[in-house]
């Protein structure tokens, strides 16, 4: 029997939610009880996004890649995603089907992949690394599943839907456009593709904030700020995302537990006295709705003066900055040009970037090249660091 052409498809309501990046560190700020201030404030994200999905009651929770921060998360990360997952499977009775995105997947397939120990709460599916396909017969839904690993491969994974069935969503963990980037890492999938407008919903990981793409697709965005530049993405809520067949009818949850990030208005630092540069520190902070306490944040100075700022109150500076959690003074110095346009053009592969800057920059006590190699050196280091270590990477 086919509905689809009958007409007589029964409602679906679905919960999408991505980016947990649970095991996340950040700074070395640490709680009473010694744990990373960020790894708890992440934890706290995911929990009450986890409370208000069961309060929703859906039919289908899909978790769209990114749930670890790293390839081997400590045992307490794991412990706390166990018991979160299988408290949202025992009390929402809907399915859960998580998707490996590029944050949690070994390059090495022996390593294993952390969400194969999810797989054990009843309810839970997980699709770690080739494409799966999940069908629900009884919410008449087809879910599926493409996780990052099956996104590397050649040629590429060629999905379709299936018109047997009632409802057919697809989950994937990618980069499907350039207009927003929160991390790297992500494989680039246009979802031109696919055959697009085959599929009732698209639920999209790896962009860290809410995005819808055309009519059927969207990203949820992340449940805390973990992105690579944080300050990007200050004024976005973070949240998840209650999408109702047909339709689909995307609607956003904010949540209420992440950590604010204020962004303030830059100082011009130019002729100010060190005194004077002080009093605008202090009104500039002052200007953060609901003060600065507890909050990550960034304040520019720019076109400062290496002699005031040495003379600048350091004490009365530290006292300033103290109630917040993070608070990043981002200097440019009046002798270093304060930003480097770089010519526009194709696109490019980061160290030609790299290459042609240093050639900009009078370089002291090293030459182009050796500098060059060590940032190619740390780019590697970076690359492999999730999977080189059980420790986080800064
Ligand atoms: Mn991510």
């Amino acid at each position: 029997m086919n509905k689809k052409s009958s007409g007589q498809k029964p409602p679906l309501r679905i919960c999408h939610l991505a980016d947990a990046h649970l095991g996340y560190r950040k700074y070395n700020r640490l709680t009473k009880g010694g744990l990373n201030q960020r790894e708890v404030d992440v934890n706290f994200a995911f929990q009450e996004s986890i409370t208000r999905i069961i309060a929703l009651k859906p039919a289908l929770v899909l978790v769209a890649g990114d749930l670890f921060h790293a390839v081997r998360p400590s045992n307490a990360t794991l412990a706390f995603a166990f018991r979160e997952i299988r408290r949202l499977a025992e009390h929402s009775k809907a399915p859960v089907v998580i998707i490996a995105g590029n944050h949690e997947t070994p390059r090495r397939i022996d390593s294993g992949s952390a969400l194969q120990l999810l797989e054990e709460i009843p309810g839970v599916y997980v699709a770690k690394e080739c494409k799966e396909r999940f069908v629900f017969a009884e919410e008449g839904v087809a879910v599926q599943c493409i996780p990052h690993a099956a996104l590397t491969q050649e040629p590429r994974v060629q999905v379709r839907a299936d018109d047997r069935v009632p409802w057919n969503i697809l989950v994937t963990h990618a980069q499907v456009d350039d207009s927003w980037v929160s991390d790297f890492g992500g494989v680039n999938f246009p979802l031109g593709s696919i055959v697009v407008h085959e599929w009732d919903y698209i639920a999209l990981g790896h962009v860290h904030i809410f995005k819808q793409i055309g009519l059927n697709a969207a990203y949820s965005g992340a449940t805390e700020h973990t992105s690579l530049n944080i300050w990007g993405e200050a004024d976005r809520n973070k949240g998840f995302l209650e999408v109702a067949l047909p339709g689909p009818k995307i609607k956003f949850h904010a949540l209420t537990s992440p950590r604010e990030v204020v962004v303030l208005e830059r100082i011009d630092a130019g002729g100010l006295s060190p005194e004077n540069l002080l009093s605008a520190i202090a009104d500039r902070i002052a200007t953060a709705r609901g003060g600065i306490e507890g909050k990550i944040v960034r304040l520019e100075l720019v076109r400062v003066d290496r002699e005031s700022f040495k003379h600048l109150d350091h004490k009365q500076l530290r006292a300033l900055r103290a109630p917040a959690l993070h608070f990043a003074l981002d200097i440019h110095y009046a002798d270093r040009p304060e930003v480097v346009v770089l010519p526009v053009g194709r696109k490019r592969k980061l160290i030609e970037e790299v290459r042609e800057l240093l050639q900009q920059f009078p370089l002291q006590h090293s030459s182009a090249g050796d500098v060059e190699g060590l940032i190619l050196k740390y780019l590697r280091q970076l690359e492999g660091a999730d999977e080189a270590s059980d420790t986080h990477a800064p």
